[in-house]
């Protein structure tokens, strides 16, 4: 663009902007004229709302730039109720192993009086090579390939009078690594501090791991390893940018370089080639030193936010049991109840009247599935629930005989058992849709919501998928064969 022509764009645009200025100056004057020539009782009264509108907005720009909170650490059930969770999963006879281990490791650990550091990181950012510059005497599995370092290794020492154990983590992010995996990320938890190695910008799942290892409120230092690869102008933007996507997560951010060995060919005068191996320099001091700083209050001081991040993690993984243990057990519930309404279907069912659900069998199993779910239900919950199933049975009793229709063709075996077997199965995929509907409603709302039940109650009615056919067929033929 030439200098002219900008010059006269400039002089355009300040022209516009000195009428604009001048426009709202005209405005404001005109506005100040009409407010003056009001009466004095509403020149008061548009004064006071004028001057509540700017209070509030003041109120609002202060609490919209205040200073927000670091989020609070995870907050872990006590060490009793979690045992009495497990104590109760042990008694239902689940494994539970894993996690009396976990609890014992828990003490174990505090009885040592041992500082705990885990090392963290995805594959291949140097986890290892920095244990090996930290720990010196430590030789811990290296290799140029990704996912070396498979189970959690430890190594043992003495920092200035204090013993030590830091832990090798497997590298997270690897395919298939999933349960490796959880495995650092439990090492992680039972450490006193973290260290969390990268070898540049975060992605986004790094940045992830990085928020969920620091809502657990542990001291925890992000190491930019293998620093020696930049020039110290390049290393600096790639610190700000790194610190920036941390977002005052770690207590530090610090960069260095492992060291660890490269390789390379060397010509030599005579023409031949020779494979060379030589050891990076390694500087470590940056995470040395902010170590040193953050683990100054000793293993006692930080012994409780660790304790807390178990406790965290235990109480994620018992749920995790709970959850399968009550799936499991709600199954069990909806197939008893299931072969005892054909059976009674057998009994009762004159062919052709309506399906009306059984009253006293399907109020026991909404009892059942209750119970299992720590739900308490009153009567009268039941009956209004009850009633909006046999509601959903009367529009859905044609879709529910051409299903039972089509599985006796389906399952030719089932015709051999004689009349009524239309009704009993019938029964069978009804209960089944009602159980299974509410044992899903108790799991995820922790109520007898009947409105949720119902919805899914239709839809399972509706979709019964050819494996399920073929359960309740086989239900249906057993239940009546052992009659
Ligand atoms: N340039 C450079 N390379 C490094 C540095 N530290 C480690 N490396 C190299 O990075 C590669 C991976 O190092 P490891 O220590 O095995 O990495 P890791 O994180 O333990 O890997 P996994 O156990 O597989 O997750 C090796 O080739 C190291 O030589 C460093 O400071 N600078
Ligand atoms: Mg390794």
């Amino acid at each position: 663009m030439s200098s002219r022509l900008r010059l006269l764009l400039a002089a355009v645009g300040l022209l516009a902007f000195v009428w604009l200025l001048l426009a709202a100056l005209d405005r404001a004057l005109a506005l100040a004229q009409r407010f003056m020539g009001l009466p004095a009782g509403m020149r008061w009264l548009l004064g006071l709302v004028l001057l509540l509108l700017a209070l509030a907005g003041v109120a609002f720009g202060v609490w919209w730039l205040r200073p927000r909170k670091p989020r609070a650490p995870v907050t872990a059930p006590d060490r009793a109720s979690l045992e009495a969770r497990i104590e109760k999963l042990r008694e239902a006879e689940t494994d539970v192993e894993e996690l009396r281990n976990e609890l014992g490791e828990l003490d174990r650990r505090r009885a040592s009086a041992r500082m705990y550091l885990a090392v963290f990181g995805e594959i291949s950012t140097g986890k290892s090579t920095l244990i090996a510059a930290l720990v010196p005497g430590a030789t811990p599995a290296r290799d140029a390939r990704g996912g070396t370092t498979r189970e959690v290794a430890t190594y043992d020492t003495t920092v200035d009078g204090q013993d030590w154990t830091v832990a090798d983590v497997p590298g997270s992010s690897e395919a298939d690594g999933e349960a490796r995996e959880r495995m650092a990320r439990e090492e992680a938890l039972r450490a006193h501090a973290v260290v969390y190695v990268c070898a540049g910008d975060l992605t986004r799942t790094q940045g992830e791991e990085l928020r969920w290892l620091g809502d657990f409120g542990k001291p925890l230092v992000l190491a930019v390893n293998k620093a020696d690869q930049w020039h110290a102008d390049e290393l600096d933007r790639i610190l700000d940018h790194v610190r920036e996507q941390a977002g005052g997560i770690p207590d530090a951010v610090v960069a260095i370089s492992a060291g660890g060995e490269e390789r390379f060919t060397r010509h030599l005068a005579d023409g031949s080639t020779e494979d060379v191996t030589r050891r990076r320099a390694a500087n470590v001091r940056p995470l040395r030193d902010a170590l040193d700083r953050l683990l100054a209050p000793g293993a006692a001081a930080l012994e409780t936010q660790r304790e807390n991040a178990v406790l965290a993690g235990l109480h994620e993984r018992t749920g995790e049991r709970e959850r399968a243990y009550r799936d499991e057990e709600a199954q069990r519930i909806v197939r008893r109840y299931a072969r005892r309404a054909i059976v009674g279907a057998m009994a009762a069912v004159a062919p052709g009247s309506d399906l009306v659900i059984q009253g006293a069998l399907a109020t026991g199993m909404v009892r059942a599935l209750a119970s299992l779910h720590d739900v308490r239900v009153t009567d009268v919950e039941i009956d209004s629930l009850l009633r909006q199933v046999r509601m959903t049975l009367r529009t859905g009793t044609s879709v529910v005989l051409a299903i039972a229709g089509n599985a006796l063709k389906a399952f030719p075996g089932l015709g051999t058992l004689g009349g009524g077997v239309l009704h009993a199965f019938a029964y069978a995929l009804i209960f089944d849709s009602f159980g299974r509907a509410l044992a899903a409603t108790l799991a995820e709302r922790h109520a007898l919501d009947q409105d949720d039940a119902s919805a899914r109650m239709r839809e399972l009615l509706g979709d019964a998928g050819t494996a399920r056919l073929r359960q309740l067929a086989e239900l249906t033929g057993e239940a009546l064969r052992n009659r």
